[in-house]
């Protein structure tokens, strides 16, 4: 940075809404990637019921995310933007300081097939296991279930577990030397599988080694209590 260099001010950004559910997998993502860039004081979060299924009414598919899932992020121009990956790109994007998604382009491209991949072989599959081989969201949200399909994903989770051990067992981050947003993406896949009761295999120890220090960070530390009265 040079003295013509413009000095990024949070204060000045536009306040964003973001509706989300505060215990979720994939909000956490999300919020994690907001407190690591530092953004919390310019977002209010509004909370939806998954339970009781209002990210699936037609007011929420017409207005908000046409999938009917968490999280949304609503900028101050009414702009929706679903996907965590696309939210995070976006916040990246306000300013570089840290990156979350790399800053050159083979920096780029790594942390997005990282990430990619462990929505893929982690995240993703312990989301079928849930909403298709357990109870899930209960009998008014899950209106179609294949148990069997669930039991696979939940066997491709495991071993996509053993493939990001075999990661880190040689880099300290999932894409590289430094931490990214396929850190916060596999870290959202690890969330869901303690909420599902899924163990990391115990001979995974890199995984779980690299997982005590994510736990460490104040981002993955106070992601639920982010969004609650400070008063
Ligand atoms: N690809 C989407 C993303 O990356 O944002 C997936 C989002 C997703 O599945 N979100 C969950 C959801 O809305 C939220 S949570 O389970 O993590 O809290 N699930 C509800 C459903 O009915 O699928």
């Amino acid at each position: 940075m040079n003295a013509d260099t413009p000095v990024f001010d949070v204060a000045k950004l536009p306040m964003m809404t973001i509706y989300d559910f505060p215990t979720g997998p994939y909000p956490a993502r999300v919020r994690i990637a907001l407190a690591e860039k530092n953004l919390q004081s310019r977002v209010r979060f509004e909370r939806v019921d998954l339970y009781k299924g209002e990210h699936k009414t037609p007011d929420f598919i017409a207005n908000k995310n046409y999938s009917g899932t968490l999280p949304v992020l609503e900028l101050d121009d009414g702009t929706m933007i679903a996907e965590c990956t696309a939210i995070t790109e976006y916040l990246d994007a306000l300013d570089g300081a840290p990156t979350l998604t790399g800053r050159t382009p083979r920096e780029k491209g790594l942390i997005h097939m990282m990430s990619r991949r462990a929505e893929l072989e982690l995240l993703d599959a312990v989301s079928v296991y849930f909403h298709h081989a357990t109870p899930g969201l209960g009998p008014d949200v899950e209106i179609y279930q294949n148990a069997e399909w669930g039991f696979r994903q939940r066997d491709k989770a495991v071993r996509g577990m053993r493939y990001f051990d075999g990661v880190l067992k040689a880099q300290k981050f999932v894409a590289g030397e430094v931490f990214s947003m396929a850190d916060i993406t596999l870290i959202g896949g690890l969330i869901f599988a303690g909420l599902v009761k899924l163990p990391v295999p115990a001979e995974c120890e890199a995984l779980h080694a690299w997982y005590a220090r994510m736990q460490e960070r104040p981002s993955v530390k106070n992601r639920v209590t982010m969004s609650e009265p400070t008063a």
